[in-house]
């Protein structure tokens, strides 16, 4: 019965080593990094991703915003409530602004 016990432990410990195993790939192929839009601010006014990593821009706002990078990304815009996701571009440092508000500029760096 004590026997059991421990090979029933035993094998929830693999288990959750193995999800753990899972998670830290999954990271690795590209994990998904959030800029919010609120205020008429990007925040993180910086954001550091990785190559492969997608960029998800939320817009918390009552009003459009756009997240553009002229001939890197651009969003268009964003309605409120909405978020648009695109994958990091590569290495650099890609300062962009919102279109409708050009006073709204932040950075991406890709590393
Ligand atoms: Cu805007």
């Amino acid at each position: 019965m004590a026997d059991a016990a421990v090979k029933t432990g035993r094998g929830l410990a693999v288990g959750l080593a193995a999800a753990a195993c899972a998670a830290i790939t999954l990271a690795a192929a590209g994990a998904t990094r959030t800029v919010t839009i609120e205020g008429m601010q990007f925040s993180p006014a910086m954001l550091v991703v990785k190559p492969g990593d997608e960029v998800a821009w939320v817009n918390k706002d009552l009003v459009p915003h756009t997240a553009t990078a002229p001939k890197v990304f651009d969003s268009g815009p964003v309605p409120p409530g909405k978020s648009w996701l695109t994958k990091a571009p590569g290495p650099g440092r890609y300062e962009y602004v919102c279109t409708l508000h050009p006073t709204m500029k932040a950075v991406l760096v890709v590393e």
